[in-house]
């Protein structure tokens, strides 16, 4: 079997990480995730931004993953142990993945606990606050190593190389809000794949999906993973 799994924020929630979009956004009341995440943000106001960024980064770390990222990390681990293929690329800049024992993630969005220089590009693990005044040992200064609204996301070739294989796609607590990852689905059915909908209700592009499955992630993965293992 070769499974290709797209996550979203709504994976993190159980977490008591914030949503954009959707029941729990209210999280996001000091911030506007919408107008911050972009570099015109950054380049206006670098302080507030970081601010951003530091109190999500102190919210990750003293965070737990939940039963959804632990039934994704098996069922990788079973998959692999049974000569299958699995991919999973995430939305999600936290690390609850890799925390709950999955060893091959994709940060498409970048990744809240590394910093990024914006001189010399090198990018190295921070689990620290950043300030303006953050350095890198070039001299450049230090932004949060995640894909910005109006950049482009990392690893695409890999993405699309995996999705092309995958005989089933499956996205899990993503609004299908945010491009290109809101994508994936069209090129999964363009290609005749078995497409699966995983969330608390129905995403912005629902009708792309065959198979819909709607309740808390920490509820509904695990026991679709159980269904898919007992295949
Ligand atoms: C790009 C990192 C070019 C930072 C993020 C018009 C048309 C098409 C595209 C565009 C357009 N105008 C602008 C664009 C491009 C833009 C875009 O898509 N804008 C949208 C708003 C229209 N996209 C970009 O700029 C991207 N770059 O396009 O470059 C390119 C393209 C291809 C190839 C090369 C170059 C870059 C976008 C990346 C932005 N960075 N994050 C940060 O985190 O601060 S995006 C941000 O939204 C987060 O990563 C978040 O994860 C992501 C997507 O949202 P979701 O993950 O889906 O989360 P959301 O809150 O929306 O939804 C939560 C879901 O969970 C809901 O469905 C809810 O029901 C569910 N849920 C809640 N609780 C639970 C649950 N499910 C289960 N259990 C629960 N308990
Ligand atoms: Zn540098």
């Amino acid at each position: 079997m070769n499974l290709f799994i797209l996550t979203g924020a709504g994976v993190s929630a159980e977490s008591g990480l914030g949503v954009f979009r959707g029941p729990g956004a209210a999280l996001w009341k000091r911030y506007n995730p919408i107008r911050l995440a972009t570099p015109e943000a950054f380049a206006h106001d670098p302080a507030l931004v970081h601010d951003f960024y530091n109190t999500r980064r102190r919210n990750l770390i003293a965070a737990s993953p939940n039963a959804a990222h632990v039934a994704l990390a098996r069922l990788e681990a079973e998959l692999a142990r049974r000569g299958g293929a699995f991919t999973l690329v995430t939305q999600n800049i936290d690390d609850l993945h890799e925390r709950a024992g999955s060893k091959n993630v994709i940060h498409m969005h970048g990744e809240l606990l590394k910093a990024r220089c914006a001189s010399c590009g090198a990018v190295r693990d921070c689990r620290d606050d950043l300030s303006v005044d953050s350095r890198c040992g070039c001299g450049g200064a230090l932004r949060p190593h995640v894909v910005w609204f109006g950049e482009t996301p990392l690893d695409t070739d890999e993405i699309y190389e995996a999705l092309a294989a995958a005989e089933i796609f499956v996205a899990i607590g993503t609004s299908g809000a945010v491009y290109p990852a809101a994508g994936f689905v069209r090129a999964a059915r363009a290609r005749g794949r078995r497409c699966c909908e995983l969330n608390l209700e129905p995403s912005g592009n629902a009708e792309e999906f065959d198979d819909r499955r709607y309740g808390a992630a920490s509820e509904i993965v695990p026991s679709w993973v159980e269904e898919i293992l007992a295949r």
